[in-house]
């Protein structure tokens, strides 16, 4: 595929307030692309829906999102941001990749496997098609790398067989794209149980840190984290709480593992806890207040989505007539 640059693609979901697990992950990863390639960064409300919203909600959440995208230094002169549901070509191609992606496919994917044990009263077709629809938000700009966190690698891998197929059938028309998975910050564990990521709708508060919450907040969550009998503060086997602690404390410190086990020689949990939390609390207060800058403008949000969208559809579009025209439609 003939490109300036190549692309780098993402979004989140504003199905909730967004954790460290969504910052370390994936946002924080998102601005080092902005120079090299060109960006799409995508607020992904389509898919936010597959699990019922409160829609007021929806929408603070959706403008909070795209704050918090610029305020973790995505700037909108340099990257397409925009919210997925004010380029419809998204749903027009999803619908199409639909047709090329198989039932035992989408059967295997493990997100539909906990989502639907977790909301098993609404099984929705959505929930089950959500990797088809995040196939055709990546390959709609052509993308070339998914910056996201270890758990959506298997959707990509999904969208990289759903265009192989499709290139085959038709000749090529999608490029394959590579998911990134950052080596730190690749999965954030709940503090309440770590050996479960951390999500946005876990309803447990105490389990996750809200990118939003205050230094207080985040040191009592902190201090109340799970972690074990032991009282040495070292990566290792059955220390899940402490080993999800240390890759926190080594996202946000750049420190190495052997670099804090030293630092803590000798100390109990009680110090490390405090540690980690202030320089997650230290390591956030930035986007924060930037946030809450962003937020009292939200004229000037108003204006990012409308041209990011722009951007976005006439890029979409380019994709979208292609893979029309293959499949036989009439345009
Ligand atoms: N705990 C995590 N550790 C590392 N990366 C994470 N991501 C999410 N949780 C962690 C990454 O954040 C990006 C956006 O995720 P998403 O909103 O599209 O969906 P998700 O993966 O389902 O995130 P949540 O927080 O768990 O949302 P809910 O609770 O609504 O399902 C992705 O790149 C993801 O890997």
């Amino acid at each position: 595929m003939l490109k300036d640059k190549k692309v780098s693609y993402s979004g989140i979901q504003p199905s909730g307030n967004l954790t460290i697990g969504n910052y370390l992950g994936a946002l924080r990863n998102f601005s080092q692309y902005s120079d090299e390639y060109q960006t799409f960064y995508c607020v992904v409300d389509m898919h936010a829906i597959t699990v019922r919203q409160v829609p007021a909600e929806l929408r603070r959440r959706t403008y909070e999102t795209l704050a918090l995208y610029i305020a973790a230094g995505l700037d909108p002169e340099k990257n397409t941001l925009y919210v997925q549901s004010h380029v419809p070509a998204h749903a027009e191609l999803a619908w199409i990749l639909n047709c090329y992606t198989m039932f035992g496919e989408l059967s295997r994917m493990t997100q539909f496997k906990d989502k639907s044990a977790k909301h098993s009263d609404n099984i929705n077709a959505g929930l089950f098609t959500y990797p088809t629809l995040m196939a055709a938000d990546i390959l709609l700009y052509q993308t070339d790398v998914v910056p996201v966190g270890v758990d959506q690698k298997q959707h990509v891998e999904l969208a990289r067989d759903i265009a192989g197929r499709f290139n085959q059938a038709y000749s090529e028309t999608f490029t394959i794209p590579e998911p990134i998975i950052s080596k730190s910050g690749m999965k954030i564990m709940s503090l309440a149980d770590p050996t479960k990521k951390m999500s946005k709708s876990d309803e447990n508060a105490n389990a996750v840190v809200y990118i939003l919450d205050d230094k207080d907040t985040i040191i009592r969550k902190f201090k109340r984290a799970v972690t074990d009998s032991d009282t040495c503060v070292r990566y290792g086997e059955g220390k899940d709480g402490i080993n999800n602690l240390m890759s926190i404390y080594s996202c946000v410190s750049g420190k190495s593992y052997d670099e804090i086990e030293r630092e803590f020689e000798g100390r109990g949990y009680g110090d490390f806890k405090l540690a980690v939390g202030e320089a997650v609390a230290d390591t956030l207060a930035p986007v924060q207040a930037e946030h809450a800058r962003l937020l009292s403008d939200k004229a000037y949000l108003e204006s990012v989505m409308k041209n990011g969208a722009d951007t976005a559809a006439y890029f979409a579009q380019k994709t979208l007539s292609k893979v029309k025209k293959k499949v036989g439609f009439l345009i």
